[in-house]
């Protein structure tokens, strides 16, 4: 049977091989009048009669059934994830459909250039790895909020080194759901094979249907350019905002963007250098240095003690389970400080580092990739290297292994004279990621009391890691409360027992209040030990948390309306119900920044005015005597509510409301949601479109400075 197709085919092959012959003989603008003609007589024939076009469309569906079913799992498995992720009205987003079955059209055509099984197995191939694209999206958006990006291939040594937390915290059955699509075209391609060939249409090579497939995802790709705006061009472009890329562009088109863009820094060089120096230019040449305040000065010479609270959030201070503070410590700190608390971190797939980061320079975390990691050789003006110039010796602790987060490198590039890092301590007690905080900070006086005596003045930050995702290690947190306990009279005896109602216990929120608890534990040990040895003298303390738990937002509901008459979630329409919604979770990120120092007769005051991490450094350099003319924050004592807090995604905050550029709506959050008037708060376009402007502008230019090294390069 094989065999008589063979000569078949070399029958067929020698004909069109004659008529080729006779064609090449033919004027070639000749041949392309006739292909035209034939081209309208065709569409002719369909207009006046459709029905046999239909029936061979239909003929080439059947005759092709393995590859449709593969271009229906891979689109999709597409709409699945951007239904779980971004909400289940994005599953049928027209346009995005178009934009995978363009993808996958072009990428499933090179089907057609196999021959017999190398057909299935490319098939196979490409939806394994699309499989593998939503899998690896699915989870990693739960932990990060944000899609995965290729650049993160040279972080990944970061992540396995997390990579236990990941997998409890994080890998859930709907991430899963997505194998099963190379499971059913295995399963598929094993039923059709036991009938005939006919499914993969033919076994040889098929120029017509490679071209014919290249034609379709033309068409469609067409369709969608038209549903196109300039808006969602430009995302595409600059890839802030991944979320609403992937909204519009589906996961796939994301996926390939990404990967030109992560390519980009490395052609930086070569291309968009010279407007990206001219708009850097342009945008410092008007900086000046701020005017003075009330707090100019006023901690001049004095030690500067970083605390970078691990996972710290704002909303626990303050909190209490059966009359007990969760972070009694912290409360104390912000109680006696000057404390922020509508404080935001601004970090972006970098987490801890990207705090440390922004912190440290007043920029942006890299829009793509991570600063510490893939921009760690560019020059950077930072809050070390300013204090250096006024004779502090700066160093950083942290109990985890020096090459994390590409620190040892990236420390010493931003002016940090130490890394005290895990190899320079005792590991002597182990909670989550390494050496326990009680411990870690134990050992830390101890170090910091030699560098007092060799050093006149220092700038250093410890860098905490027991209250880190997942938060699973409980039995070693120690004993905090986490269920309401209620005093009641039992009927029968007529005496006094406590009852338990079961709140939090168990849940991945309530192990992260005891995972806090005992991070606040050891702060508490930490101020004792530094009193104890008068470290906390002619010195300032710095505390901030430097990002959210990443805890999703479900985990809030049960928090925020349990009923404890009834052990269970309240009803939506309960008049006490607290609608926890994707703004208010938002907002919930933030995390605390204190300031507070012992021997200053400041009075304790809570500012609310809305700070990001880049505020710190313009607002920690009024007080000690630096500035930085690139910092893209402010000295929040000058611009107080006036000032904007930029997320990496393009969202942004003001003193009232939260904006989400992807979704082109604001949230009021300072409306009283108890009261019964409505909240009638409304912004004139011009400023938000003032805003946006402003936040594309300094995205711009701080990934700029990171990409093309502009602070080292603008002065050549
Ligand atoms: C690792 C620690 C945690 O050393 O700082 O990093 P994170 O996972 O929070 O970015
Ligand atoms: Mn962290």
């Amino acid at each position: 049977m094989k065999k008589v197709e063979k000569n078949k085919n070399n029958e067929i092959k020698k004909k069109k091989s004659t008529e080729k012959n006779k064609k090449d003989s033919v004027p070639q603008d000749n041949i392309i009048k006739e292909k035209f003609k034939a081209l309208k007589r065709k569409i002719n024939n369909f207009i006046h009669n459709p029905k046999p076009y239909f029936r061979r469309l239909r003929d080439i569906i059947v005759n092709n059934k393995l590859f449709v079913v593969f271009v229906i799992l891979n689109v999709l498995n597409a709409a699945v994830l951007r239904a779980f992720v971004l909400g289940s009205h994005t599953i049928f987003d027209f346009d995005t459909i178009l934009a995978d079955l363009t993808f996958v059209l072009l990428i499933g055509s090179f089907t057609h250039l196999f021959r017999e099984q190398g057909k299935f197995i490319y098939m196979f191939i490409v939806t394994v790895l699309l499989s593998a694209i939503c899998v690896i999206n699915s989870s990693y958006y739960t932990f990060y909020s944000e899609f995965s990006s290729i650049s993160q291939l040279s972080t990944a040594q970061f992540i396995t080194d997390v990579g236990d937390a990941v997998v409890e915290n994080v890998l859930e059955p709907k991430d899963l759901i997505y194998i099963l699509s190379p499971i059913i075209l295995l399963f598929l391609h094993y039923v059709y094979k036991k009938k005939d060939y006919k499914y993969l249409h033919t076994i040889r090579r098929n120029r017509n249907g490679f071209i014919g497939t290249i034609c379709i995802a033309i068409g469609t790709g067409i369709i969608f350019a038209f549903t196109l705006t300039g808006t969602d061009i430009s995302r595409l472009t600059k890839l802030w905002m991944r979320e609403s890329v992937v909204e519009k562009y589906g996961i796939y088109i994301y996926h390939v963007n990404d990967l030109v863009k992560s390519l980009e820094p490395k052609f930086a060089a070569l291309f968009g250098y010279d407007s990206a120096l001219k708009e850097f230019n342009e945008f410092y040449s008007d900086v000046k240095q701020p005017a003075t305040n009330e707090f100019t000065g006023i901690f001049e010479g004095k030690n500067i003690l970083v605390i970078h609270g691990e996972s710290m959030q704002n909303f626990l201070i303050g909190l209490e389970f059966n009359g007990q503070e969760v972070t009694p410590n912290l409360n104390k700190l912000a109680a006696k400080g000057m404390y922020f608390n509508n404080f935001y971190s601004q970090v972006h797939i970098g987490t801890s580092s990207d705090t440390e980061f922004t912190l440290n320079t007043s920029l942006m975390p890299a829009s793509i990739g991570t600063a510490f990691v893939d921009y760690a050789d560019k020059e950077y003006v930072s809050i070390p290297k300013l204090l250096k110039e006024k004779g502090y010796y700066s160093f950083a602790m942290h109990a985890n292994k020096g090459n994390f987060w590409n620190r040892r490198t990236m420390h010493l590039n931003l002016g940090y004279d130490h890394l005290y890092a895990k190899d320079e301590f005792v590991i002597d007690e182990e909670i989550g990621l390494g050496l326990s905080d009680v411990s870690f900070f134990k050992q830390a006086v101890q170090k910091l009391k030699t560098i007092t005596e060799e050093h006149d003045k220092y700038y250093g930050t410890f860098i905490m890691l027991s209250n880190h995702t997942p938060f699973s290690d409980v039995e070693k947190y120690g004993e905090f409360d986490v269920d309401i306990k209620e005093t009641v009279i039992n009927p029968e005896t007529g005496k006094e027992e406590v009852i338990s109602h079961p709140y939090m216990e168990g849940t991945k929120l309530g192990n992260y209040f005891k995972s806090a608890h005992y991070a606040d534990y050891a702060l508490g040990i930490f101020f004792d030990e530094l009193e104890k040895e008068r470290l906390l003298d002619n010195t300032v303390v710095i505390f901030y948390g430097d990002h959210d738990a990443r805890l999703d937002q479900s985990e809030y509901e049960r928090l925020y309306n349990y009923d404890i008459t009834t052990d269970d979630i309240k009803d939506e329409d309960d008049p006490t119900y607290i609608d926890f919604n994707e703004y208010e979770y938002e907002l919930n990120r933030k995390v605390p920044f204190i300031i507070w120092s012992k021997d200053s007769d400041m009075e304790p005051v809570t500012y609310s005015y809305p700070m990001g991490m880049y505020d710190v450094m313009p607002t920690l350099g009024n007080m000690f005597g630096f500035y930085n003319k690139y910092a893209l924050g402010h000295d929040i004592f000058n611009v107080k509510d006036d000032n904007i807090v930029i997320f990496p995604t393009g969202n942004w905050l003001t003193k009232d409301l939260y904006y989400n550029s992807n979704k082109e709506e604001y949230y009021n959050y300072t409306f009283d949601k108890t009261s019964d008037t409505p909240n009638n708060f409304v912004v004139s376009q011009k400023m938000i479109d003032d805003n946006n402007q402003k936040v594309d502008k300094i995205l711009a230019v701080s990934n700029n400075i990171l990409v093309y090294d502009l602070i080292r390069n603008s002065k050549k």
